[in-house]
């Protein structure tokens, strides 16, 4: 019998067919679809992040494993009813400008989408100006930052003042993230929320929103 375990160590692995094989053995033997992504898939990225972080895995390897949870999450997705999480509520989603980190960010989408969440991903490179845009254009709940470089974090705080310049500050909630983010940071910009990895952005979202 497979276990969330197993399913963890195909995703530290990378091992993409495995993963799939495992996902439809769970599906199939009734496993709740939200067990699969938090104990198995998103359980062995967690892994994956503290070996990465160590020097012990590098970036092919976490790409592979972030492949592969992808593909997991792909399966159970359709099954996870909308009255799980709150289906209703519209993220924006992107890095800032000058960054071109998006591995971070794709599991943030990939973990918000599997919690229910609407998720409008307009990628990499934003400049305050076209998250402002975007905001008129989709009209999200969230908006939702990440930055990687200690060089690109202060775009987060130019985006918020845009936003406050162009009258849109108040109409979301402002959560940002990534490495070098920290609640001290997110409470000096004016940031409603930080969340220090994609499981926890998904829930702060959810908090923020119910408020
Ligand atoms: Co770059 N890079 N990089 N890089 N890169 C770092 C970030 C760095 C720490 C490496 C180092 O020097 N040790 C360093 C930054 C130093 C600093 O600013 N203090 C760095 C640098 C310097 C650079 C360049 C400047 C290098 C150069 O060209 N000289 C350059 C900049 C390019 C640019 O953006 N303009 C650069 C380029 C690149 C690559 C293109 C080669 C590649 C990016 C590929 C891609 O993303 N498609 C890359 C990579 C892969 C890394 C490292 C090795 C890995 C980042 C990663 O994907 N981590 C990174 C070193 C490191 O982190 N150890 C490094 C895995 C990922 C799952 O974690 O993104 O942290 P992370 O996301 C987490 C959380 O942070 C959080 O959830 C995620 C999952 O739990 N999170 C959020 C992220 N966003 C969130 C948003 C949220 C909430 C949570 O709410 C909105």
């Amino acid at each position: 019998m497979i276990t969330y375990a197993d399913l963890a160590e195909s995703v530290i692995l990378g091992d993409e067919d495995l993963v799939i094989e495992q996902v439809n053995s769970l599906v199939a033997a009734g496993n709740n679809p939200l067990e699969i992504i938090n104990d198995g898939l998103i359980g062995g990225m967690n892994v994956v992040g503290v070996r990465f972080k160590a020097g012990d895995m590098f970036v092919p390897e976490v790409l592979m494993s972030a492949r592969s949870m992808a593909a997991g999450v792909e399966i159970v997705k359709p099954l996870i009813s909308s009255s799980d999480m709150g289906a209703s509520i519209k993220v924006l989603l992107g890095t800032v400008k000058g960054d071109l980190h998006d591995i971070g960010k794709n599991l943030v989408r990939i973990m918000m989408e599997s919690s229910g969440l609407e998720v409008k991903d307009i990628g990499i490179d934003i400049a305050p100006e076209a998250f402002a845009a975007a905001i008129k254009e989709y009209n999200p709940d969230i908006l939702a930052m990440s930055a990687l470089l200690t060089t690109t974090m202060n775009q987060m705080k130019a985006t918020i003042d845009k936003l406050a310049e162009e009258g849109l500050r108040d109409k979301v909630k402002i959560i940002v993230g990534g490495a070098p983010i920290s609640q001290e940071f997110a409470d000096s910009i004016g940031a409603d929320g930080f969340a220090p990895d994609a499981a926890s952005a998904a829930d702060l979202c959810k908090e923020l929103v119910k408020k």
